[in-house]
């Protein structure tokens, strides 16, 4: 395609003088990486005193997943291609997608003021930093691309093409493992999760690993907030799973790490005088018989997570195994 962007001189001078306003822009001018994000694009004038008859809008690669919003009195088509790295979408590949955008067939007064929109993502192996996206405004004769990328610190152009600054996720998805060492342990990535509110107890979960030479055993805690902290294991009872302090508490061989997580061998953390909240890491101790006791962090994970990562919360992959959920946990 030929673009004709500004070709008129008057049509040029209008570019040059327009204010920041009078340019095809995005609504939202941020975007998260990975995220949703709905591309609204603002019109407010024609070409050259022309009405507008379409709106050519080209996708970059960091926006997929897209699809336009259709507008009564324009007919809307896509034209879709290869992503360059394919994606997921809710579970399901997508290795393209919608790459270019047409509205035509309506007319948008010089005078008048309208919006185009689609949704789509951000491309979760966008970087941050600007993106654009070029526009072909197409008049009666005339059009105007809004074609042009700035150059880093040049002067803004007199048609630039729509741009979208992208913002990294939060790097909170995966919080990196908390370790501590007392004496020939290695305590790595305590954490917990939220309680809701009124619940008696939580429960903790920890990896710990000998490198010595002698047996070890973990023996109990602190946890701030709650009275005590107890040992605990799952056992069968019958058919059903039930907790048991670990009166002697739990043997660590060396050599071995083991694993206190959700379903299986746990720290339970006894009579707490208020709720854990997600996100708010909690201080406490973990006592073993010869090595002593180390102060460690609980990160908190929501409300029934099954890892520290979160994962879970949605809810049926918990593991509990007839647990009951440590509400109910009698002693
Ligand atoms: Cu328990």
């Amino acid at each position: 395609m030929k673009l004709v962007a500004c070709a008129a001189a008057l049509v040029a001078a209008a570019c040059f003088s327009a204010p920041a306003v009078a340019h095809v822009t995005f609504e939202r001018a941020e975007a998260t990486v990975g995220a949703p994000y709905r591309g609204v694009l603002r019109v407010p004038h024609g070409c050259d005193g022309q009405p507008t008859h379409a709106i050519r809008v080209s996708l970059p690669e960091e926006i997929v997943s897209a699809k336009p919003m259709p507008k009564a009195g324009w007919s809307v088509a896509t034209t879709s291609a290869p992503y360059a790295k394919a994606v997921d979408n809710h579970g399901r590949t997508e290795t393209g997608g919608v790459r270019e955008i047409v509205w035509s067939g309506g007319k948008l007064e010089d005078g008048h003021y309208d919006e185009f929109t689609f949704v789509a993502r951000i491309s979760p192996h966008a970087t941050a930093g600007l993106i654009h996206a070029r526009v072909m405004q197409e008049c009666d004769g005339a059009k105007i691309g809004w074609v042009e990328i700035p150059a880093a610190g040049a002067a803004r152009p007199a048609n630039p093409a729509p741009a979208i600054r992208l913002v990294a996720a939060a790097a909170a998805q995966t919080p990196a493992e908390a370790s501590y060492r007392v004496g020939a342990l290695v305590v790595t990535a305590p954490w917990t999760r939220a309680t809701p509110k009124g619940a008696p107890v939580a429960g903790g979960y920890v990896r710990i690993t000998n490198t010595g030479a002698e047996v070890d055993r973990l023996v109990g805690g602190s946890f701030e907030g709650a009275r005590r902290v107890e040992v605990h294991e799952m056992v069968m009872d019958g058919s059903v799973m039930r907790m048991r302090e670990l009166r002697a508490g739990l043997e660590i061989a060396p050599g071995q790490t083991v694993e206190l997580r959700p379903g299986g061998l746990h720290l339970m953390f006894m009579e707490l005088k208020g709720p854990v909240v997600t996100g708010a890491p909690v201080r406490g101790r973990l006592t073993f018989e010869k090595a002593g006791s180390v102060e460690v962090q609980f990160a908190v994970a929501p409300l029934g997570a099954t890892t520290q990562g979160g994962s879970g919360g949605h809810g049926g992959h918990d593991s509990h195994g007839g647990h009951g959920g440590h509400g109910g946990h009698r002693h």
